[in-house]
Formats: structure tokens, C-alpha cells, sequence
């Protein structure tokens, strides 16, 4: 794998509550020459088996800061970027080192840049989890669960980490609201999340009905096709623009 036919597509993170664009998730796409464009699922196994997940996990969080800054330095200064993070790379010691220095090279606040992690993560090595979360929290990224429902279902973590946002899985997304018990379960994380003070965002959003479904529970954000699919910088852009 070499990294320079690796690209950082962006889909944008929508507030259904401002009806506004509040950011962007850095998503990685791999363009291979004979293969056409890979996408995670197809080689984040294998670069995690090969221990280039560290190489490449920092380049995608470099790459996403840099980004972010620029859209500050244009004047869009309410975007956040999430950057998700694999497991082989939050278990680094030094995690929450790299990205103060990543934060410190491109001049990024740390608000303005949130980590996707997921259920599994955290219950590997709780203590650690702990220690990083807690290292990322002071410099004020926010923290996200990704595929949420899907992973090691302890709600127990939703008490111990200071997570800010949950992120309901695309897999109960593309059921509702025709499918009662993923319309339940979305709905139900919405409640979740809300008593629990933090803010939800369903993936994976389709249609129309998946959103007006969305709105009515009161879910704060939306990422999906219906909006938009991962797009290059420029074309992220051009979309905030011309909406
Ligand atoms: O779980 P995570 O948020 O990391 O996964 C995002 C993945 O889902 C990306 O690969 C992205 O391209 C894909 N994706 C984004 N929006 C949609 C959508 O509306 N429908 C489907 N089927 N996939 C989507
Ligand atoms: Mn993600």
C-alpha cells in the first residue's frame, strides 16, 4: 500500500436542529490501479494486520487538521472534522500526544476536531481509555461513539468516559421506520443519549422517511446519502456554497 494514492473524502455532519452543515467526516478512499477505489472495510483490516494502520491513521488525522484549519483560515469557522480512529491506534500510549502535537503543526483548536472511537475500544483497557479520554478532553476534542449498538453492550462505559455524542449505527438507519424494532431502538438511543446529556447522530441516512423519522424523535444530527456522499475538498466546499 502506498499512501500517496490514499484520499481523504469528507461527508458532511448536518444539524437538523439549525438546519445547518456542522462539519465533516474524514473518510479514507484508496485508489488502487487495478482495483478502482477500495473502500475501508476493503483494506483497514489488512493495513491493521501489517501495523501500517499507525502510519496511515496518522496521516488521515494529520490530513483532516490541516483541512479543518484551512476551512477556518477561508472563514468557516463553525466546522468541526471527525477523524475516526482504529483500535490498533487508540491502544498507543502516546495517542493523546500525537494529536497535541497534530493540533500544535497545523494550528487547529482542539474543539474543532472530534474523534470517532467505538464500543469495543473502550472496554479493551478501560483504564488506559480512561487516561487518553481524559488527555483529549483538556485539550476540548470532542469524543464520539461510533456503530453505537452494534459493539460490546456495556452501558456502563456511557458513565465512566466522557463521550460526548453517540452514533447511531447505520444498520438500524437503513431499517426505519418501515422495520419496528430498529425504529425502537433509534428512537430509544435518542432518548439515551438525550438523558444522558449528550448529542446523537444517525449514519447512513437514505431517504426522505428516514429523516422526517429522524427529526420527529429529536435526533440532533444526520450524515447520509441524502445529503450528501463523502466528497473532495473542493467539492465539500463548493456544497457549502451552493447548499
Ligand atoms: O461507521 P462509519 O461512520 O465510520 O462508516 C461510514 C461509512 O459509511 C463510510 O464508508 C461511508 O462511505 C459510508 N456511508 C456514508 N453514508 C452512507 C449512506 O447513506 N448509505 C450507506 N450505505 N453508506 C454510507
Ligand atoms: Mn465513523
Amino acid at each position: 500500500m502506498e499512501l500517496h494514492v490514499v484520499k481523504l473524502h469528507l461527508q458532511p455532519l448536518i444539524d437538523i436542529q439549525q438546519n445547518r452543515v456542522l462539519g465533516a467526516e474524514a473518510l479514507i478512499r484508496w485508489q488502487h490501479p487495478q482495483r478502482g477505489l477500495l473502500l475501508p472495510a476493503q483494506f483497514i483490516p489488512i493495513a491493521e494486520q501489517s501495523g501500517l494502520i499507525i502510519e496511515l491513521g496518522e496521516w488521515v488525522l494529520r490530513t483532516a487538521c490541516f483541512q479543518a484549519r484551512q476551512w477556518l483560515d477561508n472563514g468557516l469557522t463553525q466546522l468541526v472534522v471527525s477523524v475516526n480512529v482504529s483500535a490498533v491506534q487508540f491502544r498507543q500510549p502516546n495517542l493523546a500526544e500525537l494529536v497535541a502535537q497534530t493540533l500544535r503543526d497545523s494550528g487547529l483548536p482542539g474543539d474543532r476536531l472530534e474523534l470517532e472511537l467505538t464500543e469495543g475500544m473502550l472496554m479493551e483497557q478501560p483504564e488506559a481509555a480512561s487516561a487518553t479520554m481524559a488527555a483529549l478532553k483538556q485539550m476540548g476534542v470532542r469524543l464520539s461513539l461510533d456503530d453505537f449498538g452494534t459493539g460490546y453492550s456495556s452501558l456502563s462505559y456511557l458513565k465512566r468516559f466522557p463521550i460526548d455524542k453517540l452514533k447511531i449505527d447505520q444498520s438500524f438507519v437503513r431499517e426505519i421506520p418501515a422495520d419496528d424494532d430498529s425504529s425502537a431502538i433509534t428512537g430509544a438511543i435518542v432518548s439515551l443519549a438525550h438523558s444522558l446529556q449528550l448529542k446523537v447522530i444517525a449514519e447512513g441516512v437514505e431517504t426522505k422517511e428516514q429523516l422526517d423519522f429522524l427529526i420527529q424523535k429529536g435526533c440532533d444530527e444526520v450524515q447520509g446519502y441524502y445529503f450528501s456522499k463523502p466528497l473532495a475538498a473542493n467539492d465539500f466546499q463548493l456544497k457549502l456554497s451552493n447548499p
